[in-house]
């Protein structure tokens, strides 16, 4: 993890004590900024008539208290030197929870067309509050807070948080503190997903065996999957119902909804563990799960004792959490157990359903008017769609934008949560050191989210709720790393979810992002650095001849320099320079005479390094690579998924590259160089075709190859040899497994491939 330095962080920033100038995240509608200045001190009196409005008075004084070290005093009648909360109850229109905060020589106002519209004037007066950057300023008891006015409204009303307590869990301590944090970005609805193959987490009363076995389990693996092996350690522990009901609570009184999810049909090794009638006959036997993936366990579809213990489970759940919506999975629900169910197959029969897929259609149909019968609406991931939408649910889309797409245009609500940007279990460093899930969201990537799509006309794009980031813990053991991957990310998602498109604006997000990053310190939340890391691209150089390299740092005081291995010195580094053979690079940042950071490419070149390289399709958006060019930009992945910014991701489809030497060249052997990780459905190449051609248009198949050599780690390659011959340009068609076969992790599914670098020798 790169959390070096983080004291660092703070030189980054300006003076901001007692500043003038406004950093709110998420960004508000309109700011109009008058003169002079209020000071709010120890004396200013907290009225607030309305009782419901004393939540939002308390959440201030509680964060006046953690972080200031005093409170003020409360008042009911106005009075000079005041912060007066209102709630208008005068509503326009209820669902824009809009409020106005004024701050003049009489004090600050904030009123709120509905309370948690008064609930999010108190976040942003809480963001006009300075920051101390030292413990001692942190006693301050005196603030200057210009006269402004703001008027403000959320964007969306659906501005999620999402966390998997499942693969591993946090005390309720952290859960709130989890709560407070979705409450400071004025986000509103906590999706809290309680089941999994590896935990049952929540109490339930009729079926104590869920927590008793479910939620236990014998060891977990040690790092990244496969794992280099277990540490048969007994892991556990779930929220009594007590617990669950202070939570909601906790939420609540913070204007926000906890949506439960129990996962169902797939995703439920802990609960056949516990009561392994739950599954098909002939299936088993069950064990909560010690790794990560996807399971074949399922609950049978063709007992209607499985549905009246989902029903029974449902209803102690639905008498925990008055949201509306309750969340019942559907995702990755593999058909292997189903198809060899004789019970399943007769409900198939019996239904006048076409196939398995029919068959989940069913079941979550099934629930959703168990669900509906109760006042409830169901959410489900987009693979509810697959067999026939349930008439009123809710589509999750997280498998990029398409079911959501589709979901919309069938007049459904969506949630937005695609992994291409809303995955806060990928990287978000370039050369992120832990291990995590994959893939690589920057800060800027998330903050560029659109979650309207433009294919969806006026009246679709109103079935889009909103968004949601999602939190998936099989990496993140403990509560600091849950929070070093939320942060920064969540302020990014914040202002997505809040501000109007048109008011979004990455260099002022950037700018105020600064504060932002002294606000967690004051939190004292363990945020990632990666923001500031050196960033380096790799490009094809002018002509394609070698490779240009470009660093950057977004700060801009100190020192960048540069230095190639065995080669020379150090030097200044001033802009992109190239880089024609073999060679190590390595960036360096230096302030003050200390070196904060430091990154080293190892460039490997041989002929195809640097040329010029053409897809017949691009990438999948949530595994983009650098484009094209990751193909030739002389890097080898040697660290599997963990860097998977250095691979271009297929799902399902072949891909041909064509790269063009750009002169008639001697070549031999061609070779592909591409990831292996059954677990995330990652598999090699099936085959390869070389093709050659010097004018590149006619092209002559110059040799194939089927086998996959395995290298370090997840990595691999596919070997040509040819008889030496000249080219120019080089075709390489590359088959995707394509649809995972029987026997397979992810079998039914699209396979994904991976590709690193085509090396021509
Ligand atoms: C998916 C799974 C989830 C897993 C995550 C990792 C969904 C809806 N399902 O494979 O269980 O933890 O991605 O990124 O995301």
């Amino acid at each position: 993890m790169r959390l070096i330095y983080s004291l660092v962080f703070v030189l980054f920033t300006a003076p901001l004590c007692f500043s003038q100038s406004l950093n709110i995240i998420p960004q508000p509608a309109s700011i109009i900024k008058g003169s002079g200045s209020f000071e709010l001190n120890r004396q200013t009196a907290l009225v607030v008539p309305d009782e419901e409005d004393r939540k939002a008075a308390q959440f201030f004084n509680d964060y006046l208290k953690e972080y200031y070290g005093f409170k003020l005093g409360l008042a009911n009648k106005a009075q000079k030197n005041s912060i007066r909360l209102t709630t208008r109850k005068f509503i326009k229109a209820p669902e824009k929870d809009a409020y106005q905060l004024t701050v003049n020589s009489q004090g600050v106002s904030i009123e709120g067309d509905t309370y948690p519209g008064t609930f999010y004037g108190i976040q942003s007066l809480i963001q006009l509050l300075p920051v101390p950057k030292t413990q001692s300023q942190a006693t301050d008891s005196k603030f200057v807070i210009p006269h402004l006015t703001i008027q403000d409204t959320p964007r969306f009303a659906y501005r999620g948080l999402h966390l998997d307590v499942g693969r591993h869990m946090y005390p309720v301590s952290f859960i709130k503190k989890y709560i407070d944090y979705i409450a400071l970005h004025k986000m509103n609805y906590f999706h809290w997903h309680l089941t999994e193959d590896q935990g049952w987490r929540i109490e339930i009363k009729k079926y104590p065996g869920l927590t008793k076995v479910g939620a236990w389990r014998d060891g977990t693996i040690i790092g990244r999957y496969p794992g280099t092996g277990n540490d048969n350690t007994r892991y556990g522990g779930y929220y009594s119902q007590e617990e669950v009901k202070e939570i909601v609570q906790y939420a609540a009184d913070r204007h926000i909804t906890v949506i439960p999810e129990i996962e169902m049909p797939g995703h439920s090794s802990a609960a056949l563990t516990a009561y392994p009638w739950l599954g098909c006959p002939g299936s088993g036997p069950y064990k909560v799960e010690q790794t990560w993936g996807v399971f074949d366990d399922i609950y049978c579809a063709g007992k209607d004792s499985t549905f009246q213990f989902l029903q029974d489970v449902l209803d102690e759940v639905i008498s925990l959490f008055p949201s509306k919506y309750i969340h019942i999975g559907g995702d990755e629900s593999p058909k292997t157990n189903w198809k060899a169910c004789p019970l399943c197959q007769a409900r198939i029969k019996a239904e006048g359903l076409k196939d398995e897929h029919e068959l989940q259609s069913y079941f979550i149909h099934r629930m959703e008017k168990y669900v509906n019968s109760k006042g409830r609406t169901i959410i489900g991931w987009d693979e509810i769609l697959e067999g026939g939408l349930a008439p009123k649910a809710v589509v999750m889309s997280w498998r990029g934008e398409s079911g959501g797409i589709a979901a919309a245009k069938e007049n459904h609500y969506v949630i937005m949560t695609p992994g291409s940007h809303c995955y806060f279990d990928y990287s978000q460093a370039q050369n992120e050191d832990s291990v995590t899930i994959g893939g690589y969201i920057p800060l800027e990537k998330v903050y560029s989210y659109e979650p309207v799509p433009n294919v969806l006309d006026k009246d679709q794009a109103k079935y889009i709720l909103g968004a949601q980031a999602n939190v998936w813990t099989e990496y993140m053991r403990y509560p600091s790393k849950v929070e070093y991957m939320i942060f920064p990310r969540l302020s990014a998602i914040s202002e997505v979810l809040w501000t109007a498109a048109a008011k979004k604006n990455w260099s002022d997000f950037e700018r105020r992002m600064q504060t932002q990053y002294l606000r967690y310190q004051l939190w004292k939340t363990n945020y990632s650095n990666a923001y500031f890391d050196i960033k380096t691209a790799l490009l094809p150089a002018p002509g394609n001849k070698g490779v240009l390299v470009k660093f950057e740092s977004k700060d801009k005081t100190g020192k960048l320099m540069y230095r190639i291995a065995g080669k020379s010195a150090a030097k200044n580094y001033t802009t992109p320079f190239v880089i024609n053979a073999t060679s190590h690079i390595t960036g360096i940042y230096y302030k003050n005479g200390k070196l904060l950071d430091s990154v080293t490419i190892p460039l490997q070149f041989n002929k195809a390094t640097g040329k010029k390289v053409t897809l017949n399709e691009p990438p999948s958006k949530n595994y983009p690579g650098d484009g094209a060019f990751t193909l030739t930009d002389g890097i080898i992945n040697d660290k599997g998924l963990n860097r998977s910014r250095e691979f271009i991701g297929y799902n399902g489809n072949d891909i041909s590259a064509t790269i063009d030497l750009g002169t008639a060249q001697k070549i031999d052997t061609i070779v592909v160089h591409s990831l292996y990780s059954a677990g995330s459905w990652i598999y090699p190449p099936q085959s390869i075709d070389v093709s050659i051609s010097t004018d590149g248009k006619s092209f002559k198949k110059a040799g194939s190859s089927d086998a996959f050599i395995k290298m370090n780690g997840g990595n691999g390659k596919l070997m040509v040899t040819i008889l030496p011959t000249s080219a120019r340009y080089i075709q390489v068609d590359i088959k995707n497994l394509g649809k995972i076969p029987e026997g397979k992790a992810g079998a039914g599914e699209k396979a994904w491939l991976f590709l690193d670098e085509i090396e021509i020798l």
